[in-house]
């Protein structure tokens, strides 16, 4: 007899478009696009209150490493596992539809999400950066969407990027906005300030509306500036997706996964860390999420924080821990 399942497995959103050829082209030629008007209102709507609510709850992550609250800004990673908003936009929306469009894989897995919130008049810039050295992952097949909840433009916070360096061989050095010590420990040189020294190289970047998206993959060069507007967030969130070729490659000094997958190096992402989306998504990986939020794992926390004190970071060590 066939086993019946016992959870009702929401059914991916449409989207309210496909990317059209030109965008297409344009992604591969010059490593960013902006894709107007590619989420639904409500949509951003339910995920203005979602952010809200994880700022004010805190986190292990957020609050307790990523924030500059004095100075306005908030960030925040793998919210999907706690909060259910995060977690139907990561896994059941449009966004692994438009990540194959992209990708062109078989499967399409979830990643992880991030957000970075710059309130009015904080002065928090990202620093220049490519994604690929903050991640304990190796291979290529990796889309990031990034979804602002506010207006923004381009001289004040909005993303920008150096058009066509994700054919860029340099990888340089993974600098949070605030400035964590323990991602910064590595040999990889700082990357330039190409938003200060704009002759540089050429830079591509975008006036935004709620609902328009950007969309980029691992290597391209992008930073922002702090959000200059006195009365107006900038509240921001990427979600992002990996192809077949994408594996479990744990190096200091990359983003720590305080959750357990699993994986062994050289394992490809999945399990329920980083779950299949597409073509479908596969019951047993996101059977505990659905069933309720999951807090970060002790064990992983604790693997973590001895990684930290090995590594010279740890209480006592001369490093500054990345949780204070
Ligand atoms: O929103 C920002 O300022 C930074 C975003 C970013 O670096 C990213 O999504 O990779």
């Amino acid at each position: 007899m066939e086993k019946q399942s016992k959870r009702e497995i929401p059914q991916p959103a449409e989207p309210t478009r496909m990317l059209s050829e030109e965008e297409l082209s344009a992604y591969q030629e010059d490593g960013a696009i902006c894709a107007r008007g590619l989420l639904d209102s409500e949509t951003i709507d339910h995920m203005r209150t979602a952010i809200e609510e994880v700022i004010g709850q805190g986190s292990v992550l957020g609050a307790g490493a990523l924030d500059l609250a004095e100075k306005g800004f908030h960030g925040d990673i793998f919210v999907w596992k706690e909060h259910d908003r995060f977690r139907d936009l990561a896994l059941f929306s449009s966004l692994p539809r438009l990540a194959n469009q992209i990708l062109n894989s078989r499967r399409i897995n979830f990643f992880y999400e991030q957000f970075f919130v710059k309130r009015a008049g904080s002065p928090v810039e990202t620093p220049w950066h490519q994604d690929i050295p903050f991640w304990p992952v190796s291979g290529s097949e990796i889309v990031s969407f990034w979804i602002t909840l506010d207006p923004v433009s381009r001289a004040s916070s909005g993303l920008e990027f150096v058009r066509a360096s994700h054919r860029w061989e340099q990888r340089y050095q993974a600098i949070t906005p605030n400035f964590d010590p323990y991602m910064m420990d590595s040999d990889l040189p700082p990357a330039p300030d190409f938003g200060k020294e704009r002759d540089l190289e050429p830079l591509l970047g975008w006036d935004m509306e709620p609902g328009d998206v950007l969309i980029f993959g691992p290597v391209v060069c992008h930073g922002s500036e702090g959000n200059a507007s006195n009365s107006r967030d900038r509240r921001a969130l990427a979600f992002r997706y990996s192809g077949d070729d994408v594996v479990f490659a744990p190096r200091h000094a990359t983003m720590p996964l305080l959750w357990e997958h699993g994986l062994e190096p050289g394992d490809r992402l999945s399990g329920p860390l980083f779950p299949q989306v597409w073509p479908e998504v596969i019951e047993s990986e996101i059977a505990e999420r659905l069933d309720g939020p999951e807090p970060p794992s002790p064990k992983a926390l604790g693997e973590f924080m001895e990684h930290l004190k090995a590594t010279g970071f740890g209480p006592g060590g001369e490093k500054r821990s990345i949780f204070n």
